[in-house]
C-alpha cells in the first residue's frame, strides 16, 4: 500500500525549507515529516537602499526542492505558507514588476498618517480587526501609490499566492494572509470594497478570497519539466506560516494560549469571534483569521530576531557565536538583570541590535549588556516579560482562561527561553513541534486531498502522535520574581 505523501514549501524570514510528509492516518506516527532542502533566506538594500525578498531566486529553491521531495515518491498535494502582509506587483500580463518590497523597509513611515487621514485607526480596527503594525500590507500599498510600479500594476498577489501562481498559473487570494493585510472585512472574510475604495485602491487588485484547503491549480506543464513531477495538485493551506503554526497545536482542549516561535513570537489565544473592543485595539491585539474558521487572537512580541539579528552583526565583525553556545553560556547568567522593551520600533529594522538593546538599557537606568552572552540573556528575559504580558492581556480581553501555553517552531529547542516563558507565565509550557509551520501546512491539504478527515483538533490529534513534546513546569519562586518586573 502506498503512504500518501505530500510537500510543504514553508519560507522564513531567515530561512526556507521544503519538507516531505507521510501522512498515515492508520499508523503511530500519524504523520512523519523529512526535510529535503533548506536554504538561509534574508531581505537585501537593493541599490537605492530598498529591502527586498529574492523571491525569484527562492522560487528556485523551492523548484529544487519539489523534485528533491518527488524523488521519494509520488507527492499528492503542494502547499506553500509563507510570513504574512509582503506581495508582488504583476502587469497586465502577469510579469513580476520589482522584487517584492520587505516588510521591514522603512517605506510606510511617511503614509501611516495619511492612511489614518482617510480612514481613521478605530473605523480601520472595527472592520479588519488588525493590530497597528506599520508594514501591515494596507500602508505598503500605500508607499506603492507614491512609486513607479504603480500605474503599471494590474495584479497583487501576497507571497504564497505568487509561488502558488508560478506553479500553477492561477491567482487566488488565500483567506488566512489575505487578512494580514488589514483590508479584508472580518465580517464576509472578503476584500473590503469600503476601505479599497476610500484608499483608492483597485477592487480588482488582489484575485479573490479562498478557504484554506481549496485546490488552487496543478503544476504547470513547464513545472513538470523543471521538477520531474506530474500534474501534482497545489493546495492553498494556512499560507500565513502563524496560521499553519497554530494549526499544528498539538493541543486537546481549547483552553491553551500558544507562543508560535520563530522570527517573531506570536502570542495569543485561538477564539471562534474576533474582538474588536476599544480596549482590546490599545493594546495592540490582532484578529487573524485562521484555518476551519478560528480567529488567531495575538499580539506580535518582536521574538528571536533581536538575537538572530545581533549575531548577524557580530559575525560581520567577525566574531561568530552559534546560537547553542550563546544559550549555554547565557544560561549561567542571573535572570532579568536587565529587561527591556524589546517591542519597541527602534528593533524592528535590521541593525545594530547590541547597541541598540545598550541604548535602551541606559535609558532606562539598567546595566548594560556588553558580552554575546548577556546580550543573549537579556533578549530573553525580555521576550519573557512580553509573553507574560501578551497571554495576561490576551486572556483578560477575550476572556478565554488558559491552563497551559503551547510554544511550536524552531524557538520550542531554545530551552532557556521555554523555562523563562513557564517561570514568567506562571504556567506549564509544552514545547513542539519545532516544524510546527510545515505540519499545519500538511495536515490542511491532507484533509482537502481526502488523506486526513476531521474538524481542526482531529487534524490536531493525528499530528501530535509521535511528536516528541517537553514540559516546562512553572518554578513558582521565580514565578514572584518575574511578576514584579511587570
Ligand atoms: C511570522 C509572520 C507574522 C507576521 C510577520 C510579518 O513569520 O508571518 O505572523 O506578523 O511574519
Amino acid at each position: 500500500e502506498q503512504v500518501a505523501a505530500f510537500a510543504a514549501v514553508d519560507l522564513g524570514a531567515t530561512s526556507g525549507r521544503v519538507i516531505r510528509a507521510e501522512v498515515d492516518p492508520s499508523s503511530s506516527d500519524g504523520v512523519v515529516l523529512r526535510e529535503v532542502v533548506r536554504f538561509s533566506n534574508g531581505a537585501q538594500a537593493d541599490d537605492g537602499g530598498t529591502l527586498r525578498w529574492d523571491l525569484s531566486a527562492l522560487f528556485a529553491e523551492v523548484l529544487q526542492g519539489l523534485q528533491a521531495a518527488g524523488e521519494a515518491g509520488p507527492l499528492l498535494g503542494i502547499g506553500i505558507d509563507t510570513w504574512a502582509v509582503d506581495y508582488g506587483l504583476l502587469d497586465a500580463t502577469g510579469e513580476l514588476l520589482a522584487e517584492p518590497v520587505a516588510y521591514r523597509d522603512s517605506r510606510t513611515e511617511l503614509v501611516i498618517e495619511q492612511v489614518h487621514a482617510s480612514v481613521p485607526p478605530a473605523e480601520l480596527y472595527g472592520i479588519s480587526g488588525m493590530q497597528h503594525l506599520p508594514f501591515n500590507t494596507i500602508y505598503q500599498l500605500a508607499a506603492e501609490q507614491q512609486g513607479p510600479l504603480w500605474d503599471r500594476a494590474d495584479h497583487a498577489l501576497l507571497l504564497p499566492d505568487l509561488l502558488a501562481y508560478w506553479l500553477t498559473g492561477e491567482r487566488v487570494s488565500e483567506l488566512t494572509n489575505a487578512s494580514s493585510t488589514a483590508l479584508l472585512d472580518q465580517r464576509t472574510g472578503h476584500w473590503s470594497a469600503e476601505l479599497m475604495d476610500r484608499l483608492d485602491v483597485p477592487a480588482g487588485l488582489f484575485p479573490p478570497v479562498v478557504q484554506p484547503g481549496t485546490q488552487i491549480g496543478t503544476l504547470t506543464a513547464d513545472v513538470q519539466q523543471r521538477t520531474g513531477l506530474g500534474a501534482v495538485p497545489v493546495y492553498a493551506v494556512g499560507s500565513h506560516d502563524t496560521a499553519s503554526a497554530v494549526a499544528s497545536v498539538p493541543a486537546t482542549g481549547r483552553d491553551f494560549a500558544y507562543i508560535s516561535s520563530g522570527t517573531w513570537s506570536l502570542v495569543g489565544v485561538e477564539l471562534d469571534a474576533p474582538v474588536l473592543t476599544e480596549e482590546s485595539r490599545a493594546a495592540n491585539f490582532t484578529n487573524e483569521l485562521g484555518v476551519d474558521g478560528t480567529v488567531r487572537y495575538l499580539r506580535n512580541v518582536m521574538g528571536l530576531w533581536v538575537l538572530s539579528e545581533s549575531q548577524r552583526v557580530w559575525a560581520e565583525r567577525g566574531q561568530e557565536v552559534g546560537i547553542e553556545e550563546l544559550l549555554a553560556e547565557a544560561a549561567q547568567l542571573p535572570a532579568r538583570r536587565t529587561v527591556l522593551d524589546v517591542d519597541h520600533p527602534d528593533f524592528l529594522p535590521p541593525g545594530d541590535m547590541p547597541e541598540r538593546l545598550a541604548a535602551h538599557a541606559r535609558s532606562t537606568g539598567q546595566p548594560v549588556p556588553e558580552s554575546p552572552a548577556e546580550v543573549a540573556r537579556c533578549v530573553i528575559d525580555s521576550l519573557a516579560v512580553a509573553y507574560r504580558r501578551a497571554v495576561a492581556d490576551a486572556t483578560r480581553l477575550s476572556g478565554r482562561d488558559v491552563s497551559v501555553v503551547h510554544v511550536v517552531g524552531g524557538g520550542s529547542k531554545n530551552a532557556l527561553l521555554c523555562q523563562a516563558a513557564a517561570d514568567a507565565i506562571g504556567l506549564p509550557v509544552i514545547a513542539g513541534p519545532e516544524e510546527g509551520t510545515a505540519l499545519g501546512n500538511v495536515l490542511v491539504q491532507a484533509r482537502a486531498a481526502g488523506a486526513l478527515n476531521g474538524d481542526l483538533s482531529a487534524l490536531r490529534a493525528v499530528g501530535a502522535r509521535g511528536l516528541p513534546l517537553r514540559r516546562y513546569e512553572p518554578d513558582l519562586s521565580e514565578h514572584e520574581a518575574w511578576a514584579a518586573v511587570g
